[in-house]
């Protein structure tokens, strides 16, 4: 057994030499939010480092979905994936709207574009896909069948930034695409998120929501609330960000590590990434062949202190709690039979290969 517990993943963090620098000067001027320095400097540093138009930091990505969600004034029904993490659905039902469920792909474990037509109704009012994983929605498709239907559309970024579509920042998708900056997110603010909009009108509208519906005067412009990011995150994640680069080679290094490793067992599936993208491999997704595999997997890397993670189960429509029913069969199994594994920088070569033998002697079997 391993001493130390392997987890699926652990934030990446700068030298805490550099945060205490940063700490210093926060302590010397006394601000600590409010639109303060390094909030607009960590925003000012997103935008050149990802070529982004312009970005708003706020408190987590759940926020950053509900302010998309508020800038377009959306109403009624907003389609989306079954295969999500609880947030993408709860940000939908705060900001007052019905979730719509759209199957995924079996393949790229996306929302799939060949089945939106089929959930749009007069109540749509947008179409909020997931870039699950990391791995880049099908965008051109979505665009289409949104501009046919006069629809808006919100990514639900939160695992994508660093990913590419296109030779672009893929968060330069959409009307707005919401990011997390999540401890366990490839870049970190500890708590955080923000939203990306190539349209300047909306960026401002965003910030006033961020800011209690503020102007520049205080006066209440806007319907908003509470979604400014601390300077305490901002200055984690100015330094964070500058060693962004190795932390996504990382994530590339471990990927290809586990696929040399497993792509021989004929019983694993990968999710697929398709073409015109590049993953940024935040997360190391595998798919077995019954919920029983599943469960002998976890057993067994548990058992040498590694804790994999069922992300995402169930499928947030079997939520019964917080959404009505509405079948989606793909989703159902693939969150059945899906399990990611440790995935961070910092994984040791030694800790893979023991993974990967793990991951054989169960599913070799
Ligand atoms: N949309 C999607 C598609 C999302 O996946 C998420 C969040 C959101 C929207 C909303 O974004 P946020 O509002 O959260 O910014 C995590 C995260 O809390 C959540 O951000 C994330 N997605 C979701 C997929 O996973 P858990 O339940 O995995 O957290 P936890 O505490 O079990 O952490 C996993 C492992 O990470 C631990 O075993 C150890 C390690 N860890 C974790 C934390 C928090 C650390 O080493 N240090 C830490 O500080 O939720």
């Amino acid at each position: 057994m391993s001493h130390k517990p392997v987890y699926v993943t652990k934030p990446s963090l700068a030298d805490l030499s550099e945060y205490m620098k940063i700490l210093e000067g926060i302590w010397e001027r006394g601000i600590l939010t409010h639109n303060g320095p390094l909030v607009q400097e960590f925003e000012r540093e997103v935008c050149s480092h990802f070529e982004l138009p312009g970005f708003v930091a706020v408190s987590n990505g759940t926020i950053a979905l509900q302010m998309a969600i508020k800038a377009l004034g959306l109403k009624g029904e907003i389609i989306t994936t079954p295969f999500t993490w609880i947030a993408t659905v709860s940000a939908i039902k705060w900001e007052g709207c019905k979730p719509v469920f759209c199957d995924i792909d079996a393949d790229t474990l996306n929302l799939d574009p060949s089945k939106l037509e089929d959930a749009i109704t007069d109540q749509t009012s947008a179409i909020m896909p997931v870039h699950v994983f990391g791995n880049p929605c099908d965008v051109d498709e979505i665009e289409r069948i949104a501009k046919k239907h006069q629809l808006k559309v919100i990514y639900d970024a939160a695992h994508a930034i660093g990913s590419v579509y296109k030779n672009r920042s893929l968060l330069r998708y959409g009307d707005i695409s919401a990011t997390s900056l999540h401890a366990t997110k490839i870049l970190n603010t500890a708590e955080g998120g923000g939203c990306v909009s190539n349209d300047p009108n909306l960026v401002q509208k965003l910030r006033r929501i961020r800011f209690f519906g503020h102007d520049h005067e205080k006066e209440i412009v806007e319907d908003g609330f509470n979604g400014k990011m601390t300077e305490i995150h901002a200055g984690l994640g100015l330094v964070n960000i500058k060693h962004f680069h190795s932390v996504l080679a990382e994530r590339v290094r471990i990927y290809h590590t586990y696929i040399n490793g497993l792509k021989e067992i004929k019983t694993i599936k990968f999710q697929k990434t398709a073409k015109n993208s590049t993953s940024n491999y935040a997360y190391f997704p595998l798919i077995l062949e019954s919920q029983e595999k599943i469960h002998e997997l976890t057993a067994a890397l548990e058992n040498r202190n590694i804790y994999a993670r069922r992300y995402f189960y169930p499928s947030v429509n079997r939520y019964r709690k917080v959404v009505d029913y509405q079948k989606t069969p793909i989703a159902e199994s693939i969150s059945d039979r899906i399990l990611c594994l440790p995935s961070y920088s910092g994984l040791e070569d030694s800790t893979i290969k023991t993974i990967i033998e793990i991951v054989k002697e169960i599913c070799c079997e």
